[in-house]
């Protein structure tokens, strides 16, 4: 959870004018409402301009919130896609407003949600930083950045 500490800081130093509280309020960090973790980049294969990233977002208020959009320097557009079969058919589907139920974690993973990279114009090799901006409905905008490393790297790989 490291990566999440500029992220929290920003929001504390923005939420809370002084340093000094009167009172003891542990549950008044709304702007920290949502952490991204795990957040990774696969490569872009060979004659292809598309890519995939993967992260979990975890939203720790007692509301929901929903991902609006994504967008990265690095590539035409963003979409968010759920991998699902149908049979023995893999298909993808566009997510639109993609729900963070409140206190839950939404998990992104190989065969299932990713971002999906499209016009990937320089393709992500592995040892990039790709610059990701996630755009939420009640929390705003989120910048993360997505190390690009192969898949199986991951301890948290699924095997899709
Ligand atoms: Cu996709």
């Amino acid at each position: 959870m490291k990566v999440l500490l500029p992220l929290l800081l920003v929001a504390l130093v923005a939420g809370c004018g002084a340093p000094t509280s009167q009172h003891s309020t542990p549950e008044t960090h709304s702007e920290a409402a949502l952490s991204i973790s795990d957040a990774w980049a696969s490569p872009t294969p060979a004659g292809v301009d598309v890519s995939a990233g993967y992260l979990v977002i975890s939203n720790h208020a007692a509301v929901a919130d929903h991902l609006l959009t994504a967008t990265s320097p690095r590539s035409e557009r963003v979409e968010v896609h759920e991998m699902t079969m149908d049979g023995a058919v893999m298909q993808m589907r566009a997510v639109d407003r993609l729900e963070i139920p409140a206190g839950s974690d939404v998990e992104f993973g190989p065969g299932g949600m990713h971002l999906m990279f499209i016009g990937v114009a320089d393709p992500f090799t592995e040892g990039q930083n790709v610059p990701v901006r996630l755009v939420f409905e009640t929390a705003g905008p989120i910048d993360v950045t997505l190390p690009v490393r192969p898949r199986g790297a991951s301890s948290h790989d699924h095997g899709g």
